[in-house]
């Protein structure tokens, strides 16, 4: 970046990772009609806040302090500070809320550049509670007043949480937490994604409930194993014959190995993967549907994990700590 008050505004370059995202396989996007991108552009990524005007930060002024439990002194990080450090990642990770409903929007890959969040940890004195640290929760602060936990073992175990400071080759927009985020392969937005950031204290879950705890949902919160048909849309008329289903699946940080689609409540039949990018994004499917009769049909899908979980029908609402059960749609042929 140039020097002076560049920053404040969007206006500069993104630095150059010293560690950048592996290559997406050409195969990763289907490219079908009806089936959502394999990134997912800036302008659709969904967006859940509490603040009731999007913050319009300084990144000037901006500053990060790290602190608390086990953190010997405190820490300050201007923006920067963070841009010129040589250890920045660029990875490709699909971020997922707790609020969305099966089948629902609430989910979007991109590829993020930032700060690894371990290693700003561990300069600062952090151990994780596997390394004998007393603390077991990071909390972090934004601008606007949220208060989010995440687990300390999570971000240390060496998977790629991060302060983001890049969203998909351009600066954080505004809506997405400009200056600097925390993305967190693997957790549910609302226990690691804070937008907005501007601190990070070291304490326990015991000492400290973040905000959406005491409003009826889990303090930790993993995504769930979940897919979903794209394509077609739910009620829609489509011709006899061959209907091609297609949709994603995501299991982040295990990996998605498999799809499988039932239709009419027949036998769980298997679909086509697409490629796979690297186990913390989602991964598209297709089955083509060749012998579809007319008349009303169910369709349903479940996706396997590499773990060798089998997605759940067991229907849950969002609260406390994520939706389950089948994306099943009805459609009509002939
Ligand atoms: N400051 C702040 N950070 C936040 C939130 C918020 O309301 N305020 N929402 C969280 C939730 S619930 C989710 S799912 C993600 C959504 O990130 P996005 O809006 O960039 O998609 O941000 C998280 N970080
Ligand atoms: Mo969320």
């Amino acid at each position: 970046m140039s020097a002076g008050g560049a920053s404040e505004s969007r206006n500069f370059a993104l630095p150059k990772p010293a560690y950048p995202a592996a290559p997406v396989p050409d195969g990763a996007d289907l490219e079908i009609e009806g089936l959502e991108s394999f990134f997912t552009p800036n302008g659709e990524f969904y967006r859940i806040d509490t603040a009731l005007s999007v913050p319009r930060i300084d990144a000037t002024a901006w500053r990060l302090r790290v602190h608390g439990e086990g953190v010997p002194e405190e820490r300050e990080y201007t923006f920067a500070r963070l841009l010129e450090r040589d250890d920045l990642i660029e990875r490709d990770v699909t971020l997922a809320c707790v609020s969305n409903q099966v089948g629902g929007g609430y989910i979007g890959n991109a590829r993020w550049i930032g700060v690894p969040l371990a290693a700003l940890l561990r300069e600062a004195g952090v151990r994780p509670p596997s390394e004998g640290g007393r603390a077991d929760q990071l909390v972090s602060r934004s601008h606007d007043g949220m208060t989010i936990g995440t687990p300390v073992e999570t971000v240390m175990d060496g998977r790629d949480a991060m302060l983001a400071l890049g969203m998909n080759g351009r600066p954080l927009p505004p809506e997405h937490g400009f200056p600097v985020r925390m993305v967190v392969p693997g957790l549910y937005g609302y226990v690691s994604a804070c937008k907005w950031i501007t601190e990070i204290e070291l304490t326990t879950f015991d000492a400290f409930d973040a905000y959406w705890v005491p409003r009826g949902w889990s303090a930790r919160a993993p995504i769930k194993l979940q897919s979903r048909i794209d394509t077609p849309r739910d009620g829609e008329s489509v011709g006899a014959g061959t209907v091609v289903l297609a949709g994603v699946a995501w299991a982040q940080h295990v990996g998605v190995d498999g799809v499988q689609v039932r239709i009419d409540g027949g036998e769980w039949r298997d679909a086509r993967l697409a490629d796979e990018a690297t186990e913390d994004t989602w991964r598209q499917w297709v089955l083509e549907w060749e012998d579809a009769e007319p008349g009303e049909h169910t369709v349903s899908v479940r996706a396997v994990g590499r773990d060798g979980e089998v997605q759940t029908g067991r229907e849950a609402p969002p609260a406390p700590d994520g939706a389950t059960g089948h994306h099943t749609i009805t459609v009509s042929a002939g």
